[in-house]
């Protein structure tokens, strides 16, 4: 699918902000491709589709996420987490989305998981890093994210644990599981 075909398809899904978000995410995706070796166009493809579901229904994401069988466990945890795995699976269903590698970095853009592809894992960051995010600790990792991949992975990471833990929020097991994968590798 063409770039243009894929953000009309998308920009009907979102609002004018969050598609703003959409197309950071598009442009900070494809620096890191470029720089980390990984397929621009499936990386340019993941972004644009990676909120595809975000303002979905809360009972439709619900409906899908039982009937398609994907990890129940979801169900215990914020309803934020939903929009990646469902979004993946809409992104195929709706949109006409095949690559299994784009779909999997849709599918953990927000969680990741354990053994990330790089493809994932500059999904996962340009949505950390795209030029319209401001929040505490961005710019340290937008710096890292130049140097070295996994590095700046893990500072988004744990930023995202600390910053939830703050607000007495409940961690997705896998969101640990990918920060331990991560910091294993560093040993
Ligand atoms: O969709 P975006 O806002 O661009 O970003 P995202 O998909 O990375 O994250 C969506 C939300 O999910 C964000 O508010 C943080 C939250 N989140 C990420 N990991 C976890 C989580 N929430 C909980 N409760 N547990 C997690 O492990
Ligand atoms: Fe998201
Ligand atoms: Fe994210
Ligand atoms: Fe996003």
């Amino acid at each position: 699918m063409e770039r243009e075909a894929a953000l009309e398809i998308v920009q009907k899904q979102l609002t004018p902000h969050r598609y703003q978000h959409t197309l950071g995410v598009m442009e900070t995706a494809v620096l890191l491709a470029k720089k980390y070796g990984v397929d621009e166009k499936k990386a340019e493809l993941a972004a644009i589709f990676h909120d595809y579901a975000k303002f979905r229904d809360k009972e439709e994401m619900k409906s899908i996420i039982v009937e398609q069988k994907m990890d129940p466990e979801l169900l215990e945890y914020n309803g934020e987490l939903w929009h990646a795995p469902v979004g993946a699976y809409l992104a195929e269903k709706e949109a006409g989305v095949t690559d299994p590698e784009i779909l999997d970095a849709i599918r953990y853009h927000t969680s990741g998981r354990p053994k990330m592809t790089k493809l994932e894992k500059v999904i996962y960051l340009a949505d950390y890093i795209e030029p319209g995010r401001h929040f505490p600790g961005v710019e340290d990792v937008r710096e890292i994210a130049n140097q070295d991949l996994n590095q700046a992975l893990i500072e988004a990471i744990k930023n995202t644990i600390v910053f939830l833990m703050k607000k007495n929020q409940r961690i997705f097991p896998l969101t640990f599981l990918t920060y331990n994968d991560l910091v294993k590798k560093e040993d």
